[in-house]
């Protein structure tokens, strides 16, 4: 893999790119179609053969793949390589009944390890630094293709894992550590405790690197990481369907992720109406894997919402710019009828300097209507303990809140340290309402 200069294919012209796009679908579809029956039922419900792809609208003819799909395939449905060629699982848990499986082959697995290597890339990270791995290992993608990423790239890794927090900040003073992988809710534990612990990033680490991803984070939060350590926070995206980290990253001059296209096709819909929507405006992100043949996903709905921006970037990659991924649809919460997406409240609370970036969203309800009420950290004790100092911090929040979603929930200030933390992916809502 070559990372710097043109022949990085971060850089291809875009009608080779597109050709290249054509091409390796015009071999995935035939290859699923053959492979895998659901894939091939479908298709032939829908009067579609394979051999009607013939440009890339074409796509748009196929049918869609969803996250059911690989639970009612559980396990091995949706597997198009035989299993001698299958080197690794992954799984994704959902909240209910069996989890999602995806083999992959060698290869698949080198595709991966290379889109997060060009992501490391894209961030300035070289083969200097040294990089501490706090994502989760095991069946979630996290730790495995932050790992083999960063190892691809040559840097020296430090294989943490998630949790045991006081020792991942010892080895990261004692290592020299100069880049985090972690979810964004895991770094902002780890400062807290680091603070407690009298560590100053700034002063006493050589970190400078952070590659957050795995849960929806806002700019807001993203400029109280950098604040907060002196680090450059960056998002890397993907999802264990696909591949895992690494199907997308932001380079320094996009505000959005560069989509490594030449493996993962990206499209957006109308999630209502399914029709493909064009470049510039939001809808549901779909992803079509190019070259991927253990589970190959043709037309995979993410349930992420975002948006392919229009023009290029400065930075001259010809890979499609997507907009960071705030919100899922499948997130979004109706309070008293208004549709509310967890990072609005995120953005509103982060504007009053007073709150620590820890707040937890509760949902109830009566016979006849929705409680919503909202927990918020505040930065500091004797804060906390301030009634009116409390008192003014809710109302700015209040104000907030009421002009981005027009509700006013009821709000609690709580002491710094009070909320649940999370190693891995934080849950901020719990919705306690009769359904
Ligand atoms: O979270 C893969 C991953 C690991 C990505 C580490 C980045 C870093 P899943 O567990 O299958 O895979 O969850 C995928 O997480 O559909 C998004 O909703 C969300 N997600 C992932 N990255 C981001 C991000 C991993 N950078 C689901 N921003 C996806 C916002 C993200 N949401």
């Amino acid at each position: 893999m070559k990372i710097e200069g043109v022949s990085n294919p971060d850089f291809m012209p875009i009608p080779e790119l597109r050709k290249m796009q054509l091409e390796k679908l015009q071999k995935i579809i035939p290859y699923e179609y053959e492979n895998v029956k659901l894939f091939r039922t479908r298709c032939d419900e829908k009067g579609v053969k394979p051999r009607d792809l013939v440009t890339l609208k074409d796509l748009g003819k196929f049918p869609f793949m969803k996250k059911t799909d690989l639970r009612d395939e559980y396990p091995y449905g949706l597997t198009a390589a035989p299993m001698s060629e299958i080197n690794r699982f992954h799984c994704s848990s959902g909240t209910t009944g069996k989890p999602i499986c995806i083999p992959q082959t060698k290869n698949d697995v080198k595709i991966w390890t290379e889109g997060v290597a060009r992501c490391m890339a894209m961030y300035g990270i070289t083969k200097d630094d040294i990089v501490q791995v706090s994502y989760g290992y095991g069946l979630f993608t996290g730790g495995l293709g932050a790992h083999y990423g960063a190892e691809e790239l040559g840097c020296a890794v430090l294989p943490t894992g998630a949790g045991n927090t006081e020792k991942q900040i010892m080895l990261m003073q004692d290592l020299g550590v100069t880049a985090i992988c972690c979810t964004p809710s895991y770094f902002l534990h780890l400062a807290t405790v680091a603070e407690k612990m009298g560590v100053d990033f700034r002063r006493d680490t050589k970190l400078k690197h952070g590659v957050f991803g795995a849960e929806p984070w806002t700019d807001e939060i993203r400029e109280k990481i950098e604040d907060i350590s002196g680090i450059t926070a960056h998002d890397i995206y993907g999802l264990t369907e696909i591949a895992g980290p690494g199907v997308a990253g932001n380079c320094e001059h996009c505000h959005g992720l560069h989509v490594w296209e030449d493996h993962f096709y990206p499209e957006i819909i109308d999630p209502d109406t399914l029709e493909v929507l064009p470049d510039g405006e939001e809808g549901e992100l779909v992803f079509t894997t190019l070259d991927r043949v253990g589970t190959p996903m043709i037309r995979y709905r993410t349930r992420d919402l975002s948006r392919l921006q229009l023009g290029s970037c400065k930075c001259g990659r010809t890979m499609r710019v997507m907009d960071r991924v705030h919100a899922r649809s499948d997130d979004m919460l109706i309070i008293h009828g208004v549709n509310v997406f967890p990072s609005q409240i995120e953005a509103c609370l982060m504007k009053v300097p007073e709150v620590a970036p820890h707040y937890m969203i509760i949902l109830s309800s009566t016979d006849t209507m929705d409680l919503f009420e909202i927990q918020v950290e505040v930065n500091s004790i004797a804060v906390s303990q301030d009634p009116a100092a409390c008192e003014a911090i809710k109302k700015r929040v209040a104000v907030a809140i009421k002009e981005v979603v027009g509700l006013s929930p009821k709000l609690y200030i709580v002491a710094p340290g009070t909320l649940p933390r999370s190693q891995g992916k934080i849950k901020r809502v719990i919705d306690n309402r009769k359904k």
